[in-house]
């Protein structure tokens, strides 16, 4: 079916994928743009490509570019990451015209998830619990103030072509809804192309769970357990753990038994990622993620599965090799994401990395493309490294990780290490369970 990958995406994802490739004994073939010519993964590839120009516009999100460097290259698929272009199903969909596979899901799933309407609409089918609300479009008019008075203060208003925390809007008060609505859709419109909102219940206090779940091509699907993504900043990810600590295991059995349902329902394939938030002993669906994510590492140290492999296997045509009873959940894995940023101001911070020395021992991996002397490019991304400890509980984990950020050395550039150091030694992160407003809040206090 296919014995080449273009790997259309850069950094510490571009290697990890041609690992997987290597893995099942595929030829992988790096794109890059010119900011990526002379990293050193660009060399670690069995091939390599120019796309295009540093800025993503001309390389990493030029469909034609991408499809172009395939053709040249002799890739029968390509791999588009996390990020880019990995869940555009107008490009997903290009692809499955033009011929060669696209290391996703199919075109038509991106799309039903893109929407979030439908999205929703897609998950109260098959019976994965959802945040209540509204699951269609509102108008800036009374006929909204009757909906939101049913659904019950504080709502929030969605964009339905948003999500990430992209086009959302917290309306408290009855009097302040419709112009929230007009607003939200005026926005919604310029950034989507697409002025449809929809709404929920508010809720203050929630977790970020997300379950994890992979499909093969005969109908066969697994849930793969759940992660805690709480701890977060203005919609970015810092720090991910698995399992997501005091949510009981049968809630989530009875959750990721769904979300397969929900994944047979629309004939999915490949991996994929059921966003809820968490709240008073519930799950609430609020989005899915079509793609392999950048904290695929947690649930691949407690399951022990490589998640790119499946997800390469899957798209070969093979048979999902192990069920539902096969799928292991050892110990507890933590992941801190290290970016290129200042710790304080969270300005990026770009530029040549003198030393660089990666954590190692019992229980600790580390994805990440930089070596001393590499530059940090302007354009993408700030994350160049993610660290991930295993340990037997939760408290191993968490000391394992204090162990490897003691280790870990990178000079010449700020990074958020300070901030994770500082977390990590927090009584209040080490009993388990914060909201997804913890990050923000400690943040407040530390300044006061
Ligand atoms: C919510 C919510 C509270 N109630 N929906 C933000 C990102 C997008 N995926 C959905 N988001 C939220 N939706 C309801 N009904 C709070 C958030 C939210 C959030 C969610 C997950 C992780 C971080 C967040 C930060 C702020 C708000």
């Amino acid at each position: 079916m296919f014995d080449t990958v273009l790997i259309a995406n850069r950094g510490e994802i571009a290697l990890r994928i041609q690992r997987g490739c290597r893995r099942l004994g595929l030829r992988c073939v790096q794109a890059f743009s010119e900011a990526d010519r002379d990293a050193p993964y660009v060399r670690l590839a069995d091939a390599s490509v120019c796309i295009g120009p540093a800025p993503s516009a001309g390389s990493y999100l030029d469909k034609d570019a991408l499809l172009l460097a395939a053709r040249a290259a002799g890739a029968q698929a390509i791999h588009p990451g996390y990020g880019f272009l990995s869940e555009n199903a107008d490009f997903a969909q290009m692809i499955e015209e033009e011929g060669p596979v696209f290391l996703g899901p199919p075109a038509s799933a991106i799309r039903t998830m893109g929407d979030k309407i439908s999205a929703k609409r897609a998950m109260i089918a098959a019976g994965v619990p959802c945040v209540p609300g509204y699951e269609g479009g509102l108008e800036a008019d009374e006929t909204s103030l009757a909906i939101a008075r049913r659904v019950g203060f504080p709502v929030i208003v969605k964009a339905a072509g948003g999500g990430g925390g992209r086009g959302m809007r917290i309306v408290r008060d009855e009097s302040e809804l419709i112009g929230a609505i007009a607003m939200t859709r005026e926005e919604a419109g310029r950034a989507f192309g697409n002025p449809t909102v929809y709404l929920e219940r508010f809720l203050e206090k929630p977790r970020h769970i997300e379950i994890q779940i992979v499909a093969d091509a005969h109908g066969d699907c697994l849930w793969l357990g759940e992660r805690d993504c709480s701890m977060q900043r203005r919609h970015q990810k810092i720090l991910e753990e698995a399992p997501a600590p005091s949510v009981p295991r049968a809630l989530i059995v009875r959750v990721g038994r769904r979300c397969v349902a929900a994944c047979k329902a629309m004939g999915y394939r490949g991996v994929g990622t059921f966003e809820f938030l968490h709240e008073d002993g519930e799950l609430f669906f609020i989005e899915m993620n079509t793609r392999l994510q950048v904290e695929h590492t947690v649930s691949e140290m407690v399951t022990g599965l490589d998640l790119v492999e499946l997800q390469l296997r899957v798209a070969l045509g093979e048979p999902l090799p192990l069920g539902q009873d096969d799928v292991r959940r050892d110990g507890h894995a933590i992941e801190c994401r290290i970016n290129a940023e200042d710790p304080v101001t969270f300005m990026p911070s770009a530029g040549r990395i003198g030393f660089w020395h990666a954590p190692g021992g019992p229980g600790i991996r580390v994805d990440s493309h930089v070596t001393s002397g590499y530059v940090v490019p302007t354009h993408y991304d700030s994350m160049i490294a993610k660290v991930i400890a295993h340990g037997a509980t939760r408290t191993e984990a968490i000391a394992r990780m204090q162990g490897a950020l003691a280790e870990l050395v990178v000079e010449g550039i700020k990074t958020n290490i300070p901030l994770h150091r500082n977390l990590l030694a927090d009584p209040d992160f080490a009993a388990g369970g914060a909201s997804i407003h913890f990050l923000e809040r400690r943040r407040k206090v530390d300044r006061a």
